[in-house]
C-alpha cells in the first residue's frame, strides 16, 4: 500500500465519527500523492503525514453558564492546536450547534495549510462550541464567552495561540472573550484578531474573507484573460464572508444575484441591493426573506440547496461545509456557470470537485481562496506587536498582493508537480511543502 493511502486508512480507522475530518485528510493526502511520491523514504522515516493528521493539542471542556431564566445551560468547549511548526496556532472560534471534534479537527487541519499559503508566521488551529447564539439575548452571548475564556485562557497567548471569528463569532463575541482575557491575565495584548477597531482590531479585518475571495477570483479570471466586471455571480450565506465578498463584487462591477440562509435564499434578477441588506443585516440582524418583502422582483424561495439552481457565469460559495453536492454543482454547470471559488471552509463535496474538473471549470479551492480573513488576523497580530494601527488603503493593499501571491505560487506548485492550472493540488503542495520542511527541520515533535 502506498504511504499516502496507509495514511488515510490509519486516519480513518483512529477518528471514528468525523467524517469531515476524514474527507478533508482525504482531499489534501490524495493531491499530495505526486509530491509524497518524490520524496516519500524521507517522509516515511520521519512519519511526516501521521505527525501532520494527529493534532499536537486537542482541549475539551466545559462550558456552563447561566441563561436569562436563571437556569444553568453546559455546553462544550474546544480548542484544536493542530500544527504550529511555522508559527503560533492561529484560527478562527465556531459557535454552532452542530460543533463537534471531527468538525473543529476539519476546520484546524485546513487551516494548517491555509496560514502557510499566506506568507505570514502562523501556524494552524480551531476551536468553538456548541453553543447556539440565534435568539440569544446580548447578556446569554456575554454570559456563555465569558464562562468559554476562563477556561480557554491558559491555552491561548499572543505568541502561544491567537483565536479569531467564525461562524457565529464576530465582533461582538470576540469583544467580550477579548475583555475577559484580559480581566483574568491583566494583559492587554493581541490574543484574539478581529477585535474591534477601538481595542486593536485591524482595517478591512470585517470584510478580509470576502474581499479576499473576490480578489483570488478576479486574478484566476486575468491569469485566463478575463474580467470580473459585467460577471453574474451567485453568493451563499448571509454573515461575515458573503457581505464582505457582496461588496466587493459590486465595486468591482459584477452583479450578484443571491444570498442565502439555512432555510432559503433570495433571488433578484436585476442584482441584489446592498443598502438593503445592510438595513436588514446590520440595522436588525433581520431575516433574509425581508429582502423579497422590500424589493419588487425579487423572489424568496424556500431551501437552501436552490441557490445554485439560479444562471450565473460564478458562484461563490460562502455559507457552511459541504454545501455543494453532486447535483448541484451539475445544476451549476446546466445554468452556465464556469468559475467555482470558495469563501466557506470545504463548501464543495468530492463528488461537487469532481463535476468542476469534469467540465474545466476554474475552481479556487476554500484553503488558497479564503485565506484572506486569516491574513488580515496575521496583519492585525503586527499591528497590536508594533501598537501601531495601519490605513485602510495600507491593510488593502497587503491583503491585495497575498491573494495574488498565492494564486501565482499555487499555479507555480502546480506546474512543478506536472498538473499545470490545478489550483487544488498546487495550494495544496505549496501550502504543504513550507510546513513539512519546518517540521523536519525542527526534529521529532
Ligand atoms: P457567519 O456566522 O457570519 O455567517 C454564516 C452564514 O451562513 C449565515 O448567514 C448563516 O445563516 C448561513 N448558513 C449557515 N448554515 C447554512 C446552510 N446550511 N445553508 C445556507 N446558509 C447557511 O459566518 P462566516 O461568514 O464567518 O463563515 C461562513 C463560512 O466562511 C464558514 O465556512 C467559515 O468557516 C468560513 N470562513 C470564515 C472566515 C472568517 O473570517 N469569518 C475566514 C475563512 C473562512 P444563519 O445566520 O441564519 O444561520
Ligand atoms: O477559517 C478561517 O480562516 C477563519 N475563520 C479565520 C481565522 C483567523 O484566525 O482569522
Amino acid at each position: 500500500m502506498s504511504y499516502v493511502d496507509e495514511v488515510i486508512a490509519q486516519v480513518v480507522e483512529k477518528n471514528p465519527v468525523q467524517p469531515e475530518f476524514h474527507q478533508a485528510v482525504k482531499e489534501v493526502l490524495e493531491s499530495l500523492r505526486v509530491v509524497v511520491e518524490a520524496n516519500e523514504e524521507e517522509f516515511r522515516k520521519n512519519a511526516l503525514l501521521e505527525r501532520l493528521t494527529n493534532p499536537e493539542r486537542q482541549i475539551m471542556f466545559r462550558v456552563p453558564w447561566v441563561d436569562d431564566k436563571g437556569q444553568v445551560q453546559v455546553n462544550t468547549g474546544f480548542r484544536v492546536q493542530f500544527n504550529s511548526a511555522i508559527g503560533p496556532y492561529k484560527g478562527g472560534l465556531r459557535f454552532h450547534p452542530s460543533v463537534n471534534l471531527g468538525i473543529i479537527k476539519f476546520l484546524g487541519f485546513e487551516q494548517v495549510f491555509k496560514n502557510s499559503l499566506t506568507g505570514l508566521p502562523i501556524g494552524g488551529g480551531k476551536g468553538g462550541s456548541d453553543f447556539d447564539p440565534k435568539g440569544k439575548s446580548d447578556r446569554e452571548i456575554m454570559a456563555f464567552c465569558q464562562s468559554f475564556m476562563t477556561e480557554l485562557y491558559r491555552h491561548i497567548g499572543a505568541d502561544t495561540d491567537v483565536p479569531a471569528g467564525d461562524i457565529g463569532v464576530g465582533a461582538r463575541e470576540i469583544g467580550y472573550l477579548f475583555g475577559q482575557y484580559k480581566r483574568i491575565r491583566n494583559e492587554f495584548v493581541g490574543v484574539l484578531t478581529g477585535k474591534p477597531r477601538e481595542f486593536g482590531g485591524s482595517r478591512v479585518r470585517p470584510e478580509a474573507t470576502g474581499y479576499g475571495t473576490v480578489y483570488f477570483a478576479q486574478h484566476m479570471l486575468k491569469e485566463k484573460g478575463q474580467d470580473i466586471k459585467g460577471k453574474t455571480v451567485a453568493i451563499s450565506g448571509f454573515g461575515n464572508v458573503a457581505w464582505g465578498a457582496a461588496q466587493k463584487l459590486v465595486q468591482l462591477g459584477a452583479k450578484l444575484v443571491t444570498i442565502s440562509g439555512p432555510d432559503g435564499y433570495i433571488y433578484d434578477p436585476d442584482g441584489i441591493k446592498l443598502d438593503i441588506v445592510k438595513d436588514i443585516k446590520l440595522g436588525h440582524r433581520g431575516r433574509i426573506k425581508e429582502y423579497a418583502e422590500r424589493v419588487p422582483g425579487a423572489e424568496y424561495h424556500e431551501g437552501c440547496k436552490g441557490v445554485w439552481t439560479v444562471p450565473c457565469d460564478i458562484a461563490l460559495p460562502c455559507a457552511t461545509q459541504n454545501e455543494i453536492d453532486e447535483e448541484s454543482a451539475k445544476a451549476l454547470v446546466a445554468n452556465g456557470c464556469k468559475v467555482v471559488c470558495e469563501g466557506a471552509n470545504m463548501p464543495s463535496t468530492p463528488e461537487a470537485i469532481a463535476v468542476y474538473q469534469d467540465n474545466g471549470l476554474l475552481y479556487g479551492p476554500a484553503k488558497a481562496a479564503n485565506a484572506g480573513g486569516v491574513a488580515v488576523s496575521g496583519l492585525e497580530m503586527s499591528q497590536n506587536s508594533y501598537r501601531l494601527s495601519w490605513t485602510f488603503e495600507e491593510v488593502d493593499n497587503k491583503l491585495k498582493s497575498i491573494m495574488e501571491n498565492i494564486v501565482a505560487n499555487s499555479l507555480a506548485a502546480a506546474k512543478e508537480y506536472g498538473h499545470e492550472g490545478d489550483l487544488m493540488l498546487g495550494a495544496n503542495a505549496a501550502g504543504f511543502v513550507k510546513v513539512a520542511n519546518a517540521m523536519v527541520a525542527q526534529g521529532v515533535l
